[in-house]
């Protein structure tokens, strides 16, 4: 028996035993979060249900071409009429704020794999062993003998790709292989799927990068390499927060480097602080992560803290 087998078993009781259903996406959606909630919409059309996709951010447009855009804002739902809500990869990210609109009535499903998650739902399945949402989802298909038609398959493959960095992080188990496999024997379009959502890079994204490669300096002591954004750069190149996601995942390729840390200012003077490593190196940078007030996997982590960021003889300080 699969480790959440009664968890599998409740939710689809639940999904055929309710007729308006919702899906909540987190904000700023990524593949993972998308492939969820667009897998699963597919299986409730398929059972005849009313189903809704709610998001506090729009449909990334380059999605568009693997499938329409069936978002709506959430204030644009009437949240009271669903029997059951399921939130993907969203429990802290969005979600959490929207949970006391939900009535005691109203069935929650958590799904996700984060870790140090403490809110909970009536239906938990949160494992942070899990490479992605959609990997949770492919394995409730599969206890409940859902059909994987080509849309599905298609769906659930982004989001795998998406979490796994294509296949090349840590969380690329034997199991992703094995489900990546899967899928594509179902008709998912691998190539397609990484031409449309990861190998496009708008011409903003690399001249950020330049900037950040350029200025990457690397601490010998600790093995950091680290690097800086300023806003007025992310102005510059018309840059979106989006587009810095991957530095610090590009940073760390760099051989001799333990660990890579990106530090680039947001609005309301914020600065964000994106720590990556590889499983070989041995560091645990949510230990770093922690000092600063923050928090995330060992391999990838974050924090913010306020200030600006000023560039000085000896590198760059943060007042
Ligand atoms: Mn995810």
């Amino acid at each position: 028996m699969p480790k959440y087998a009664n968890e599998f078993n409740t939710l689809n009781f639940v999904i055929k035993e309710s007729q308006d259903i919702l899906l909540f996406a987190h904000s700023r959606p990524d593949s993972d979060t998308v492939g969820s909630v667009l897998a699963l919409r597919e299986y409730i059309k398929s059972l005849g249900k009313n189903v809704d996709i709610a998001c506090t951010d729009p449909y990334p447009t380059y999605l568009e071409t693997l499938s329409p855009n069936y978002f709506h804002f959430p204030q644009a739902l009437d949240l009271k009429k669903y029997n059951l809500v399921i939130a993907v990869d969203s429990v802290e990210r969005g979600f959490q704020k929207i949970i006391p609109d939900f009535a005691e009535n109203q069935v929650i499903a958590l799904l996700d794999h984060h870790p140090d998650i403490t809110i909970k739902g009536d239906i938990n399945i949160i494992d942070p062993n899990y490479s992605s949402v959609c990997e949770i989802i492919y394995d409730f298909f599969e206890f409940n003998k859902i059909k994987l038609t080509r849309n599905i398959s298609t769906f659930l493959l982004l989001g795998i790709l998406g979490d796994t960095g294509m296949f090349q992080h840590s969380n690329t188990t034997v199991r992703v292989m094995e489900i990546a496999s899967n899928l594509m024997k179902n008709g998912a379009p691998i190539t397609k799927i990484i031409n449309i959502a990861f190998s496009n890079k708008n011409i903003s994204t690399l001249k950020l990068w330049g900037r950040a490669f350029e200025k990457a300096k690397i601490n010998p002591e600790n093995g950091m390499i680290v690097s800086v954004l300023t806003q007025k750069e992310m102005e510059d190149c018309g840059a979106t927060a989006d587009d810095i996601a991957q530095v610090s995942g590009i940073l760390n390729t760099v051989p001799g480097t333990k660990f890579a840390l990106i530090l680039s200012e947001r609005n309301d003077g914020i600065i964000k602080g994106s720590l990556r490593s590889e499983e070989y190196k041995g560091v645990d940078v949510s230990r770093i992560a922690a000092m600063f007030g923050g928090g995330g996997h060992r391999l990838a982590s974050g924090f913010e803290i306020k200030g600006k960021i000023v560039e000085t003889e000896n590198g760059w300080q943060v007042v």
